[in-house]
């Protein structure tokens, strides 16, 4: 059985990413779906774009943008370096820096190039996959990079999208480490760098698998609550 699987914004957190991976134990024939916001605050984003590259290899693996790709990307290829760079460091770029040794020329081609080819969103037969938020009335196609990548979900959620699919999105992190289940929008940002899980769903069945930075693991489904 093939698996389509979304896994939440990651945060620099290697242990609890391999941890994850070990759990769903990725076949050639899954779909592999990255949120964005695999840098920035945790510990390690280096060792989590390694990671994430080698599991090119073994699934079809889809990254998407998250904002902090999108500040790392202007910070090192964009038209004010200085300024963008500096947004990006105060942003959790710091960190990010520190793991790959402290300085940008540290950071290797094949973590650039990966970065290159993040896209935007991604879709499936009845879903759709975004970093942070959506318009309902606009294709996915026209998306303003405000709303995409930036927008946080509180509160209510965004409508349903005209396309009728469901959506997920990370970005705005559940502080209680369970994914926000609004039926036709799925929250999955459960806030690892803040010392809580790492989520990953087969959207096709509502499997979760959940890691965090201790190296724990548990699984739940979508609409089961989980105790700590
Ligand atoms: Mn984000």
């Amino acid at each position: 059985m093939s698996r389509t699987i979304a896994i939440g914004d990651i945060h620099g957190c290697a242990i609890a990413l391999q941890r994850l991976l070990d759990e769903i134990k990725p076949r050639s024939s899954d779909i592999i779906i990255g949120m964005g916001d695999y840098v920035d605050r945790g510990m390690n984003s280096a060792g989590v774009f390694e990671i994430l590259i080698n599991l090119v290899s073994t699934c079809r693996f889809i990254p998407l943008i998250g904002n902090h790709e999108l500040m790392m990307h202007k910070a090192l290829f964009g038209n004010n370096k200085q300024r963008d760079f500096e947004f990006w460091y105060q942003h959790g770029g710091s960190a990010t820096l520190a793991s790959y040794g402290g300085s940008v020329e540290d950071i290797p081609q094949h973590h650039l190039s990966f970065l290159n080819h993040c896209l935007r969103y991604y879709e499936t037969k009845d879903h759709f996959f975004i970093h942070a938020n959506y318009i309902p009335e606009l294709p996915l196609s026209e998306q303003p990079d405000q709303v995409s990548f930036w927008k946080h979900m509180l509160g209510s959620p965004t409508a349903p999208h005209i396309s009728g699919k469901t959506a997920y999105v990370g970005h705005t992190p559940q502080s209680d480490g369970q994914i926000k289940d609004h039926g036709h929008v799925k929250l999955i940002d459960t806030y690892c760098y803040g010392d809580e899980w790492l989520s990953a769903v087969n959207v096709l069945d509502g499997e979760v698998w959940q890691a965090n930075n201790s190296g724990d693991f548990r699984s739940t489904e979508l609409g089961t609550s989980t105790e700590n």
